[in-house]
């Protein structure tokens, strides 16, 4: 068990439930878009490693099953850390040949503006059945005849590599290259009319707001990447131009056909994505910091309305920003013994996301950003030493010096005691 209790009181929130919430607007404005799917949106966030991990062909070394990224609970059981943890339940089912799930998923993670370890996501998937094709009709040409029945739009989506490539993103043996053209094609114009039907939105908003139109001002850029997902091949990534940047929203791809037989359904092939839903709210009604999502503050919810326009958030004033920085040493190999110690192997067991951890734990949503600003290694003892820069700022007042003195005290104190580090 390394899920601690501030992380456990997250999960009877259901943001994504709530009415008039940004991110449950933002999610049935995106249900809007897939009408004939069936949608998910109460699925309980407790799930097996099995339907975490293994079911999604996770090797046993991944990255992601290690307690320094994913919340357990006890070996066998985890908060889900993605929403494709329920793919091989719902294919089981077989109900619908589309399904979007919304929930809110777990990972240990960096802290900064759009970094929280809680936040919601909307999988999708569409898959069609080779069996119930008549006679007449290849697969390819029944799929082909459902792109054409998805909206066209003119925005410019740079798409500059292969559909598959035989090493970066190859084609599975049982598929046929028209077949995964087909859904690549479904799958990609599927989720760019998502996009454009939230920047519709936002440029209305921008509108309202008495600014010039997005639209005008800063032509919507979108380009699709390749990617690597255990669970599909071939896979990509979308992304937006936003604020000087690409920003990742979602990732997808044709299906693994193992998960589709192991679920029982060896018959049916297609896509799936899973995207962020904070990214996309934070997009559509510019909201600078992603613990607003968590607020309760009247002015914060007051500004969203599921029955009206898209708005605009108005930040309320930006408080004052406090920095204070924390200095230590690793515990050294011989004194391993204690604190955090998972893996016997390694010399000195320290990972970044357990500061992090630390830092919520102590402080909570009173901790805009954690960075490390110095990092220096002893060159007698070879001893490493880290330097972080926490910035201390509340969201809905000013914060007084004795407070972020207590908290920077506090945090000092509880990285001495959870991770065994010597402050300097
Ligand atoms: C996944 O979670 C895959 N399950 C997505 C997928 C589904 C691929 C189905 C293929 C088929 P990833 O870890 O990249 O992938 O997360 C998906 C999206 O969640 C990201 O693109 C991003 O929009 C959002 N996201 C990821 N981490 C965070 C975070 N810490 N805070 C906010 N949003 C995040
Ligand atoms: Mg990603």
């Amino acid at each position: 068990m390394n899920t601690p209790s501030t992380i456990l009181s997250a999960i009877p929130r259901r943001l994504h439930l709530q009415p008039d919430h940004p991110l449950a607007i933002t999610r049935q404005l995106i249900e809007s878009r897939f009408l004939d799917y069936k949608h998910h949106n109460t699925l309980f966030p407790v799930v097996t490693v099995k339907q975490n991990f293994d079911s999604l062909g996770f090797p046993a070394d991944h990255v992601g099953r290690s307690r320094t990224d994913t919340y357990y609970l006890n070996k066998d059981t985890v908060l889900r850390t993605h929403t494709s943890a329920h793919q091989a339940d719902i294919f089981r089912k077989n109900e619908s040949a589309g399904y979007l799930i919304s929930a809110d998923v777990y990972r240990r993670d960096a802290i900064d503006r759009s970094h929280y370890p809680v936040f919601h996501q909307m999988e999708g998937a569409r898959t069609w059945d080779r069996e119930s094709l008549g006679q007449s009709k290849s697969l390819e040409e029944a799929i082909w005849a459902d792109v054409a029945k998805i909206p066209t739009h003119s925005i410019n989506v740079g798409d500059p590599n292969p559909t598959f490539h035989p090493e970066r993103n190859p084609l599975q043996e049982c598929h046929s290259a028209g077949e995964v053209e087909a859904i690549a094609a479904h799958l990609k114009r599927s989720l760019e009319d998502v996009v454009v039907a939230i920047f519709n939105a936002a440029s209305s908003a921008a509108a309202a707001a008495g600014e010039i139109s997005a639209s005008q001002d800063e032509p919507l850029k979108v380009r699709w990447v390749e990617a690597y997902f255990p669970f599909t091949s071939p896979s990509w990534e979308l992304e937006i131009f936003w604020q000087d940047d690409w920003l990742e929203v979602l990732g997808c791809g044709i299906i693994k056909q193992d998960i589709m037989d192991n679920a029982g359904v060896p018959n049916r092939l297609g896509w799936a994505f899973g995207l962020g839903l904070e990214r996309i709210a934070m997009l559509l009604y510019s909201i600078p910091d992603i613990r607003l999502f968590w607020s309760t503050d009247p002015r914060f919810l007051s500004q969203f309305s599921s029955g009206e326009p898209i708005r605009r958030f108005v930040p309320f004033s930006k408080y004052p920003a406090c920095f204070k920085d924390v200095s230590f040493w690793l515990r050294s190999t011989s004194s391993a013994a204690g604190g955090l110690s998972r893996n016997a192997s390694s010399p000195v067991d320290f990972h970044e996301n357990d500061v992090m951890e630390v830092a919520r734990e102590v402080c909570g949503d009173l901790v805009e950003d954690v960075r490390l600003v110095d990092e220096f290694t002893h060159p007698k003892t070879g001893r490493k030493s880290f330097c972080y820069r926490t910035n201390y700022r509340s969201l809905e007042r000013t914060l007084t010096n004795e407070e972020t003195n207590e908290l920077h005290e506090r945090f000092r104190q509880q990285l001495v005691d959870k991770l065994g580090v010597e402050l300097r």
